[in-house]
């Protein structure tokens, strides 16, 4: 119980208050909660916990007390506050484009439906399958999404690397969408840009039906829709959100790790980079000289050799939580 009421007030501090500063403390005091290993039972104890400071701690010890959150109990029974939280459940809508649509008297998803002129291309698909969007992705049904997606990859070419990220690789039960690293061996930072290595993929996976929309697609990403074929007994599967990013095949590892998440895990690591004189990101890790310019990518051939350099411990991705 008492773990989940930070992860409801960091929703609230991102798309109502749109304080990042405290949507990531609280981010960082649930992702600590969660990693926790036994129950909390007063804020004193909480407090030793990294991550939770004197004001989650007397918010834990007011939750213990009183079984709620007067903090809590305020932003629910606001109008505004409700319908922008439920706006920004559509994808491509963010806490801006809910704020003005609020303003602007939508206040639910049934009247985003009356008013799909004021809608983006990607809000509009948001909005067709929002139902299915809001359901978790069982960990069987990944595993039929990754083996499919993947194996229609390599009959494109046999050189291309393909996996599954995110959630599904931390041996999630369930995960919220698809996370799909693509590499080639052609494609590095040093070389020209080859988008055809995304677009041939994407064409592949649109032409077998797999994907049935696209929200965006650049040179190196593609955000979309996919579903399972029909059931041997016919009935339909949900559509699924699923992302698919082209990686130079020198930098596979640092966006490997940085996309198996989770995303507070990561910036708990990139900390550690940081203390330790280095710099960490989805594309690379380099040492920071004394002026504080960033030198050249460290040679990186396995997630276990970013964990070597920076000083710690190898982390399997199921314990990667904080
Ligand atoms: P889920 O889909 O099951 O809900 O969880 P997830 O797989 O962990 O989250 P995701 O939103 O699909 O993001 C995939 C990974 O990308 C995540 O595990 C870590 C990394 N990541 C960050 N920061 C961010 C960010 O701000 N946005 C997104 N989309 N991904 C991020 O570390
Ligand atoms: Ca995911
Ligand atoms: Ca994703």
């Amino acid at each position: 119980m008492v773990c989940l009421f930070p992860t409801e007030l960091a929703n609230y501090e991102k798309n109502v208050s749109r304080a990042m500063h405290k949507y990531n403390a609280y981010r960082k005091a649930a992702g600590e909660l969660a990693k926790h290993p036994v129950k909390i039972t007063s804020g004193a104890e909480a407090k030793n916990i990294e991550g939770i400071g004197d004001k989650i701690a007397k918010k834990i010890d007011e939750f213990i007390k009183t079984g709620k959150l007067e903090k809590l109990e305020k932003i629910r029974a606001d109008d505004t506050n409700m319908a922008i939280n439920e706006l920004t459940k559509v994808t491509g809508i963010g806490p801006a484009a809910a704020q003005k649509f609020v303003a602007e008297g939508i206040m639910s998803i049934e009247d985003l439906r009356k008013h799909q002129g004021k809608l983006n291309h990607h809000q509009k698909v948001g909005l067709k399958h929002f139902e299915d969007f809001e359901k978790r992705i069982p960990r069987a049904e990944m595993i039929q999404l990754q083996d499919f997606a993947i194996a229609q990859t390599l009959k494109i070419d046999k050189d291309y690397t393909a996996k599954v990220c995110g959630s599904f690789r931390r041996g999630a039960p369930s995960s919220g969408d698809i996370d799909i690293l693509l590499s080639h061996p052609d494609f590095t930072s040093t070389g020209k840009k080859m988008p055809n290595l995304l677009h041939d993929v994407v064409k592949k996976l649109e032409n077998v039906g797999f994907v049935t929309d696209t929200l965006s697609l650049g040179d190196s990403k593609f955000m979309g829709v996919c579903r399972l074929a029909k059931n041997p007994d016919g009935t339909e599967n949900c559509f699924r959100r699923i992302d698919i990013r082209l990686i130079p095949h020198d930098q596979y590892y640092c966006a490997l790790l940085y996309f198996t998440g989770s995303d507070v895990f990561n910036k708990n690591m990139r900390q550690v980079a940081i203390d330790q004189g280095f710099t960490l990101n989805e594309y690379s890790l380099r040492p920071v000289g004394s002026t504080g310019v960033p030198g050249e990518s460290l040679p990186v051939t396995s997630e276990e050799d970013i964990f070597d350099y920076l000083g710690m411990d190898f982390k399997e991705p199921k314990d990667r939580i904080a």
